[in-house]
């Protein structure tokens, strides 16, 4: 495995990265009217840390059998993906400003057969971990060691279908799938523990037959270790690591604030935004 040094400067650096494609998302779904910016924006520093360190892949080579796999299980937050996508270098960044548009190759949600870099097409909840669960199985019976990374919402985790796919990880050993929860407490419609509770939620997922690790998913730097740390267990189980996150995570008015799960900006909402997050890139870069 490769040994990471989660030194100071590389965090800086990541957090640099996570917040221009902080502005890059709040960019895209201001021109596109449309789209789900608090899902975005708490899960858009794990997506950094796995892509821009973490993750074994080749943006010239993106069918390599031996990549590292990522999914995006919760695919309304497609646009934290593409930014990611198109930083890389999957494809040229210019495709980002026509997000939804009609023959874009960026939907709404994720499409595995118009966008390079993307795995599979999600969108419908409750599906990506069970997927990633066949490409984990894959990779056991084609004696690759890859690893699976799946990204999943915390309402989205009250799907059935998550805890079907939950057993069947453990059940098939699949010590070579990571997934990661966005807990940031909302969903569409009001809190997770109001409309259908998941506590005690490390509880639930270790009696599931996993490992779990739960860390703040915006700390750049617990993120990293957690992934490491998800890499060196030999338990031959699966392993889920809670993230705790605020949605809309890096604005001030859209943090923990419903209304934007899924309305973009209007105009004025676009300005004061990227006002913000033009503060703190400068910060970052060490400008004042
Ligand atoms: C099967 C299914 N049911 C309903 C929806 C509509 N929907 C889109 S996002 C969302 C809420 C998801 O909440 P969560 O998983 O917590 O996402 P996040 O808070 O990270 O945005 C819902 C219900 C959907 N996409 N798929
Ligand atoms: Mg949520």
């Amino acid at each position: 495995m490769k040994k990471h040094v989660h030194d100071n400067e590389l965090v800086r650096k990541l957090n640099l990265i996570a917040t221009r494609m902080r502005k890059k998302i709040i960019e895209m779904l201001y021109r596109a009217k449309s789209g789900h910016p608090g899902g975005c924006l708490s899960a858009i520093d794990a997506i950094v840390a796995l892509y821009f360190h973490h993750m074994r892949h080749d943006p010239k080579n993106p069918k390599d059998s031996n990549r590292d796999r990522f999914i995006l299980s919760k695919g309304h937050a497609a646009p934290a993906l593409y930014a990611v996508l198109a930083e890389c270098g999957y494809f040229d960044k210019k495709e980002l400003l026509r997000l939804r548009e009609i023959n874009s190759i960026l939907q709404g949600h994720p499409a595995n057969t118009l966008t390079p870099g993307v795995e599979v097409s999600t969108g419908s909840l409750g599906q990506g971990l069970s997927f990633a669960v066949g490409v984990a199985l894959a990779g056991k019976l084609d004696k690759k060691d890859y690893r699976v990374y799946v990204l999943i919402g915390d309402g989205e985790a009250e799907e059935g279908q998550i805890w079907e796919a939950a057993a069947s990880a453990s059940h098939y050993r699949l010590d070579n799938l990571i997934a990661m929860l966005d807990r940031n407490r909302l969903q569409i419609d009001g809190t997770t523990e109001e409309i259908y509770g998941l506590e005690p939620i490390v509880e639930r997922w270790e009696s599931f037959g996993w490992n779990v690790l739960e860390i703040d998913g915006h700390d750049m730097k617990q993120i990293l270790d957690a992934l490491d740390k998800a890499c060196s267990f030999k338990n031959g189980k699966p392993t889920m690591i809670i993230m705790n996150t605020i949605k809309g995570k890096g604005v001030s008015f859209m943090e923990n604030n419903l209304k934007f799960h899924g309305i973009a900006p209007n105009e004025e909402e676009y300005k004061m935004a990227m006002k913000e997050l033009e503060e703190l890139e400068r910060k970052l870069e060490g400008k004042k």
